[in-house]
């Protein structure tokens, strides 16, 4: 039985709940005016809310992330070889693969996680294109030095910024750098459409052809310019987001006292490394990653997975995201960038991060219990 249908089983994400009685309002709306779809009215509001208080320039509303995420990489036209980091979800890794690119796997950096920008220079190539470097967790990346590489190569800069709604550098929203940025809007995240994704581009054009490429390639004339899919959101998931939305601020006011609770009875725990970010990046709040070293016993599991295991047993489901790294899959694992030598710090991020309950419902007896239970790390192996 998946976890999420056991009663009382405390689970890493629970999807924040709609404003019942608005969605009741928008379905509604949807009915009588039979409106469900191809940039109708919800759709609209949804994206003027969002081009507002994300303080963007130009927003466009797709299907999923991991579409949004193709469809980037196709309007920047990106070919050849693209830099990208094994520790992430599998759709950053296949977005650049079905955008018609291959990925090379470049290290991340041991503490910050995301993209180190010295492994990225040195994995540039004649036939490099662009990065796509992934705000992990929520954690923004070295922008800054990422932006300068990118520039000085000529090389385009997407930042997968999946987990990262509400991230800021210094009170700027994260993806103020880049040609462009995408936050996915699945069910597990903080804001959310049920499925869905945000494009955030820098570039005008780049936007209108992005949206023009999930519209089937259509012109504003409604003939077809080029080949594109269809990757448009829906009314009923901007339905969903707009009743959302009125929630989400409790939703972080909850997970900010969490990660403070999380903070204070993880901190002595040996063996146990919560993350504490630089005062100048305001987090989005979607994860709460813990690091439990240790090697793995000889015939046993590693730390990580003991840990993970106990908590299961108490039924607890913490995750480990993201295990297996992305250059372990089958169709990558031939490449030469996925050598296990050329990603020490990756592979140390697979084996010891774990991704603990992080929401709104987590009770005060829940967090006592996981504390009480981290406690136990050093009898673990
Ligand atoms: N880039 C990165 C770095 C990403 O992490 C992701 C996706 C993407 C790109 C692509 O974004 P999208 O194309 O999906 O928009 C989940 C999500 O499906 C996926 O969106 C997410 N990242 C990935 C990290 O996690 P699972 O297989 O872990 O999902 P699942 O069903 O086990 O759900 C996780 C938890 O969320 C459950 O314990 C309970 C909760 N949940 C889930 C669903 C589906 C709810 O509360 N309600 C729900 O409806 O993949």
């Amino acid at each position: 039985m998946p976890e999420y249908v056991q009663p009382d089983a405390v689970l890493v994400a629970r999807s924040v709940a709609p404003d019942e009685a608005l969605l009741a309002e928008y379905i509604a709306e949807m009915s009588r005016t039979s409106r469900f779809s191809n940039y109708g009215p919800l759709h609209e509001a949804l994206r003027d809310v969002l081009q507002r208080s994300l303080l963007a320039d130009r927003v466009c509303l797709f299907s999923s992330a991991t579409a949004a995420l193709v469809t980037a990489l196709r309007a920047l036209d990106v070919s050849g070889e693209v830099i990208t980091t094994p520790f992430t979800f599998a759709a950053t890794p296949h977005a650049i693969t079905w955008a018609g690119a291959q990925p090379v796997f470049a290290d991340i950096d041991r503490a910050a996680l995301t993209l180190d920008p010295a492994r990225v220079e040195a994995a540039i190539t004649p036939r490099t294109t662009a990065i796509v470097a992934v705000h992990i967790y929520g954690m923004a990346c070295d922008v800054a030095a990422l932006e300068d590489i990118a520039a000085r190569h000529r090389l385009h800069l997407v930042f997968d910024a999946a987990h990262a709604f509400g991230t800021c550098i210094n009170g700027t929203p994260v993806h103020r750098w880049g040609d462009a940025s995408v936050y996915s809007t699945h069910a597990s995240k903080l804001f959310h459409t049920g499925e869905g994704g945000v494009l955030v581009c820098r570039d005008d054009v780049i936007a209108q052809r992005a949206e023009r490429l999930q519209n089937f390639g259509l012109d504003t004339d409604g003939v077809p310019a080029e080949a594109g899919v269809n990757s448009k959101m829906s009314e009923i998931q901007a339905a969903l987001g707009l009743s959302v939305l009125p929630n989400v601020a409790a939703e972080r006011a909850a997970r900010r006292l969490l990660a403070q609770a999380y903070l204070q009875s993880l901190s002595s725990i040996a063996g146990l490394k919560a993350f504490v970010l630089p005062a100048h990046v305001e987090h989005s709040l979607q994860y709460f990653a813990v690091r439990v070293s240790g090697a793995a016993t000889r015939d046993g599991p590693t730390r990580r997975d003991a840990t993970l295991n106990l908590l299961a047993s108490h039924n607890i489901h913490a995750r480990r995201y993201f295990y297996p790294l992305c250059s372990e899959f089958p169709h990558y694992r031939t490449l030469p960038s996925a050598q296990r030598g050329n990603l020490p710090n990756a592979l140390s991020a697979a084996e010891e991060m774990l991704c603990l309950p992080f929401h709104g419902g987590v009770s005060v007896a829940a967090q006592s219990a996981i504390a009480k239970l981290l406690g136990l790390l050093d009898k673990l192996t």
